[in-house]
């Protein structure tokens, strides 16, 4: 899997762009922590649902290099385990949710 070379200053303002997917069952704050993260920067509101899936782009600054992150976020359709291949296709990364639950007896 490559990572998507962009050439430093170029009008798209980034040098290397990511793919990562959050995958999970549904309600385990997978929505939740993906704009919790994507708030503090800089957040394309107008990007519409597209196939069922959402995404965010962040931006952000490792090792001196501009990044470009594009989380894909799944629009419900885990909970019917229908989320198909090119929703995966290309990725770079995963993040995977899992709830915890607690208990104190
Ligand atoms: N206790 C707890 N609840 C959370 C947390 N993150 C999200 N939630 C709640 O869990 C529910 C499902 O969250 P959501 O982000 O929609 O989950 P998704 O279906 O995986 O996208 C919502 O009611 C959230 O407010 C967390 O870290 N702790
Ligand atoms: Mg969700």
């Amino acid at each position: 899997m490559g990572v998507s070379p962009v050439s430093p200053g170029g009008s798209a303002g980034y040098e290397c762009s990511f793919k990562i997917l959050l995958i999970g069952d549904s309600g385990v704050g997978k929505s939740s922590l993906l704009v919790s993260f994507v708030a503090a920067a800089n957040l394309d509101d107008d990007i519409a649902p597209t196939i069922g899936v959402d995404f965010k782009i962040k931006f952000l600054t490792v090792g001196g290099k501009k990044l470009k992150l594009t989380i894909w976020d799944t629009a419900g359709q885990e909970r019917f385990r229908t989320i198909t291949s090119s929703y995966y296709r290309g990725a770079q990364g995963i993040i995977l949710g899992k709830k915890i639950v607690l208990s104190c007896f």
